[in-house]
């Protein structure tokens, strides 16, 4: 092939959100502008991370993605990359290709620079739905600041890419090397088998012994949800092959994934309603419904975990997790490094990390604020409370080992009563742990696709607010008598503890006498309009009274919330789009 240079002008909107580039199809199917994003990427990259080097480009499979796949591997080889790692047909979870990059080596002994993803994680798939680009590092974790900073500046600026010509549409239908030869020399597209790696990974890092012995005890009952993401793939392949789970307890895990089946890949409770009626919760409930369920995204790297007739918050499942990691997970016998959560995720963890003594992080929102105290060795295990768990195991959250991390635990505490002594479930375990450490009533609400302008002169008004705490809590007693007063008021601002750097205005925060908390920030993962998000907390000590309902406990906060920020007033909504 030879390289053909293209000019190009900049095209407005190319800034990277929480977690890549979001945008509807139509808009990435403009001339240019894929080619314009990732040809400023790779300016953005040192040189050794382009020329010569080895780059992973897969995703979910969304729409386009095929179209998005020939496109970079054209453009890659124009760059100078030697190779380019395909997962096949294509996919790869957002996990998987983390795993990817940090441990599969080349038939040649290549190891990966870097990866292009391509997801729009939890939003929709389809002709008139969104596609997403991000680039991950060769930690194997999204691009950092910096990097996401310059890449919008090339855009900005661009004048020209590259692409090359005289290379064909590679087959990454089929397994096998291609070789190709261009100015640069060889230039080969490896095309794997999707799940190996990651499966492999995840062997090495629970006792999938203990846990076949769980699932296939006549005692216990499981089902999986994939919402026709790409993680059917992978969980066809550790739930069902490894560890022996029936083939009747997957659901939707033949992948639709162009489209992914014209639902919402969002594990949750308004999105996963099939899921969440096999539960035995929500409207319709199935009378006889499994001991545990779970559910993924788009991509794969979200999960949420249900018990019978019972639903686990996100933050309360980290929580869980580093509470009982070193006695049920192999991987952390020798101990927990640290913990870390991202700031609107609920106070669950600090709870957990005093008690046992374990260093403690809160970063803004996004998996990418993990990476460098991963990479420090300052954190094991870390948790978003929008469905993400993960751990140091790979530098993504992870689905499908939040999964087996909780299928650990209850293995661990179920040991000696599968022979027919009674079963320890996940409710059990999640009042256990409230017994213990007290419960953090919580609950988010979204209000998805309003007036971008409203959406900022909501969080103006309430950044004005901070300015005197003694009037926002004159205005708090007018609401509620019943609420605590405000103890400080700030915009969430991060220092990373490795590097230094500062990420400013994450997220509005109003932080109560009693540890209650009302956090108030805009999406930046949506393709529309403007998404607000009101995250609410309260923390009860008293184990007398860990067992409300949540939406009950927190209405005087969320009252006040609603309040104080004159929703429905800057928005026109009387409700949100999302509870979860
Ligand atoms: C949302 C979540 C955030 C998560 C991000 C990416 O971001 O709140 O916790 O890290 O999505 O998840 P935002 O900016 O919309 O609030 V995924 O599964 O979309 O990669
Ligand atoms: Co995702």
């Amino acid at each position: 092939f030879t390289v053909n240079r293209v000019e190009t002008s900049p095209i407005e909107g190319q800034k990277p959100g929480t977690s890549g580039l979001r945008k509807k199809v139509k808009v990435f199917t403009q001339p240019h502008y894929l080619h314009n994003f990732v040809q400023s990427t790779f300016n953005a990259l040192s040189a050794e991370n382009v020329k010569g080097s080895t780059l992973v480009v897969s995703g979910d499979g969304r729409y386009y993605s095929k179209d998005a796949i020939q496109i970079i591997i054209k453009m890659a080889a124009a760059n100078g990359v030697r190779r380019v790692w395909v997962g096949q047909n294509g996919l790869l979870s957002t996990p998987a290709v983390s795993a990817v990059v940090r441990e599969r080596v080349g038939a040649d002994g290549s190891k990966a620079n870097g990866a292009f993803i391509l997801t729009a994680s939890h939003n929709p798939g389809g002709p008139n739905e969104d596609f997403g680009i991000k680039y991950n590092m060769g930690n194997g974790g999204p691009a950092p600041e910096g990097i996401t900073d310059k890449i919008f500046e090339n855009t900005k600026t661009i004048k020209e890419y590259f692409i090359a010509e005289g290379l064909p549409d590679v087959d990454i239908s089929a397994i096998g090397v291609s070789n190709f030869s261009g100015p640069d020399g060889q230039f080969d597209v490896d095309v794997f088998d999707s799940s190996s790696d990651y499966v492999k990974l995840m062997k090495s890092i629970f006792d999938f012994q203990s846990i076949q012995k769980l699932i296939t005890s006549p005692q216990f009952s499981f089902c999986y949800d994939a919402l026709h993401g790409v993680a059917g793939a992978y969980a066809k392949r550790i739930f069902v092959e490894e560890l022996g789970a029936k083939e009747s307890s997957l659901l939707n895990c033949v992948p639709k994934q162009e489209d992914f089946g014209g639902g919402h890949p969002d594990p949750n409770l308004t999105y996963a309603k099939e899921l969440v009626a096999r539960m035995g919760l929500g409207k319709n409930p199935d009378s006889n419904p499994p001991e545990f369920g779970a559910a993924a995204d788009g991509d794969a790297d979200r999960n949420m975990i249900l018990g019978k007739r019972f639903f686990v918050t996100p933050s309360d499942s980290v929580a869980i997790i580093a509470a009982n990691a070193v006695q049920s997970i192999p991987y952390f016998s020798s101990g927990l490094k640290g913990v870390a959560r991202s700031m609107p995720t609920s106070a669950a963890l600090d709870v957990v990390a005093k008690s046992l003594n374990l260093k403690f992080f809160e970063v803004p929102t996004g998996w990418k604020f993990f990476g460098n105290l991963m990479d420090a060795g300052l954190c094991s295990v870390c948790g978003e409370e929008s469905f993400g768990t993960g751990s140091d195991h790979i530098r993504e959250k992870d689905g499908i080992w939040a999964v087996l991390a909780w299928l650990s635990i209850l293995a661990h505490k179920n040991k000696d009563n599968l022979n027919g002594g009674t079963l320890v479930t996940v409710e059990d375990i999640v009042k256990q742990h409230w017994a213990t450490f007290g419960r953090h009533y919580y609950t988010r609400y979204d209000y998805e696709n309003v007036d971008a302008g409203a959406a900022k002169e909501l969080m103006a008004h309430l950044v004005k607010l901070q300015s005197s705490i003694s009037d926002v809590n004159e205005t708090i007693k007018g609401i509620r008598s019943d609420v605590a007063n405000v103890a400080s008021a700030d915009e969430f601002e991060y220092k990373d503890p490795v590097d230094g750097s500062i990420s400013k205005h994450q997220g509005i925060r109003y932080l109560f006498e009693d540890g209650s908390r009302l956090v108030f920030r805009l999406s930046g993962t949506g393709s529309e309009g403007a998404t607000i998000r009101l995250y609410i907390e309260q923390y009860e000590k008293d184990s007398s009274k860990t067992g409300r309902d949540s939406q009950e406990a927190l209405a005087p906060l969320v009252e006040v919330a609603l309040k104080l920020s004159k929703m429905q007033e800057f928005t026109g909504r009387s409700a949100p789009t999302v509870i979860t």
